[in-house]
């Protein structure tokens, strides 16, 4: 899909990568609910942990085309590895990358862009989910150290993480105009990972809560400017919802992948049963709006790379590309037949990983909201 010739040839990187290793284990990584570290080691030595960032902090220099297409290849087979790249890249680096000092910058992205560590985002609370304004976590200046209190669950690669950007509260008489960022980095007195949440779906990815108790951070662990927290989080989730866009459209080719195989080699009535129209218009179906997932997508990507505003194309690629991979799954059960339903297959945890991706960085509610807004700004 006319695709630059650095962007076609980090497609086929990526995609040999996902096919060759990363599929064989996909359904252990489910089973076990993580993923073996040197899968994360593989990706950094291929350069997709700073795949996005500039090559002065040891990223690879690329272009958001190129990291929806690697988040695409990998969650096209594994949607946990996929979701543990885009919640390093898009929530817990790009906040640093965009927000952070000069300072900061060059403590914290050489490390996170070379993948030697993780990174990740402290938005959601237990009472703070669509409505991400309203965080109950406080921050209190105390001579010169922020002291954080508070919650945070459902973080992607929180107990994995060395720093995690996380949202607080200073200023409550402001409302969302009184909310801050802060870096806290992994060992922390204050800070502990709490339970590990086990899901349904993306299962082989990291999430837990994270707890702020008495938390003591250096003043200079601000990000970006005092009570402008709100407006970051935003604007990371505008270019987050590229990644489960990209990561959706991975699923969603995945079990169209694997339906068209089995079609093929799957005989009933002395045929294939490719060849019966009931099964071709369902395949038919399933590609087309996959080709419009990937459209929608690509063009976010292409208008953030361009510099020009990107809000409500983010929106759409997530909310269409997120019902399209569970149209598609579904379909994608219903043509493996009973097989579909068993762990003999990898459909079924497909269909499971699929879920998340209305749910995560703005349920598919949320997005019509957002796109609905941009329609009536003035
Ligand atoms: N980029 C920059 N600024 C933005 C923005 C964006 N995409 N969206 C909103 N803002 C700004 C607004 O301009 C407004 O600033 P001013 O008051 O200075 O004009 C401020 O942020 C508040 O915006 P708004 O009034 O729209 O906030 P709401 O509380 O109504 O919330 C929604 C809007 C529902 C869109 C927001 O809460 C949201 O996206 N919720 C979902 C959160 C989510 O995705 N959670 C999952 C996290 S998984 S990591």
């Amino acid at each position: 899909m006319f695709l630059t010739e650095e962007q076609e040839l980090l497609q086929q990187t990526v995609h040999d990568f996902a096919q060759n290793e990363l599929k064989p284990r996909a359904a252990k990584f489910d089973e076990q609910e993580y993923i073996d570290k040197d899968v994360l080691k593989s990706m950094a030595e291929l350069g997709l942990m700073g795949v996005c960032f500039p090559e002065e902090y040891d990223g690879a220099g690329m272009d958001t085309v190129c990291y929806a297409i690697a988040v695409e290849e990998i969650s096209r087979v594994c949607a946990s590895t996929g979701i543990t790249l885009a919640a390093h890249i898009s929530l817990g680096t790009n906040p640093l990358y965009l927000f952070g000092t000069d300072e900061q910058k060059q403590k914290y992205l050489p490390k996170l862009c070379a993948g030697e560590e993780l990174s990740s985002f402290g938005l959601t609370e237990p009472n703070a989910g669509s409505d991400a304004g309203g965080t109950e976590t406080t921050a209190v200046k105390t001579g010169n150290e922020w002291v954080l209190n508070g919650t945070k669950t459902f973080i992607t690669n929180g107990s994995l993480a060395w720093t995690s950007v996380n949202t607080a509260i200073t200023d409550k008489e402001k409302g969302v105009h009184g909310i801050s960022s802060f870096i806290v980095e992994r060992g922390t007195p204050g800070f502990s990972v709490g339970e590990k949440i086990h899901k349904m779906g993306i299962r082989g990815s990291d999430t837990t809560e994270l707890i702020f108790e008495d938390c003591r951070i250096p003043e200079d662990n601000l990000l970006g400017n005092l009570n402008e927290g709100f407006k970051q989080f935003m604007i990371i989730l505008d270019g987050g919802r590229i990644s489960i866009g990209a990561m959706a459209l991975g699923i969603a080719q995945g079990a169209l992948d694997e339906s068209v195989r089995y079609a093929k080699e799957r005989q009933q009535f002395g045929r294939p049963i490719g060849s019966f129209q009931a099964i071709q218009t369902m395949l038919a179906d399933m590609a087309t709006e996959v080709e419009a997932s990937r459209h929608l997508v690509y063009h976010a990507a292409r208008l953030k790379d361009a510099g020009k505003g990107y809000s409500m194309q983010s929106a759409m690629c997530k909310m269409y590309a997120s019902e399209v991979a569970m149209r598609t799954t579904i379909k994608a059960i219903q043509i493996h037949g009973g097989y579909g339903y068993t762990k003999e297959y990898p459909i079924e945890r497909m269909f499971r990983d699929a879920k998340l991706t209305e749910i995560g960085e703005g349920t598919s509610e949320i997005q019509r909201i957002v796109i609905a807004r941009n329609l009536m700004k003035d």
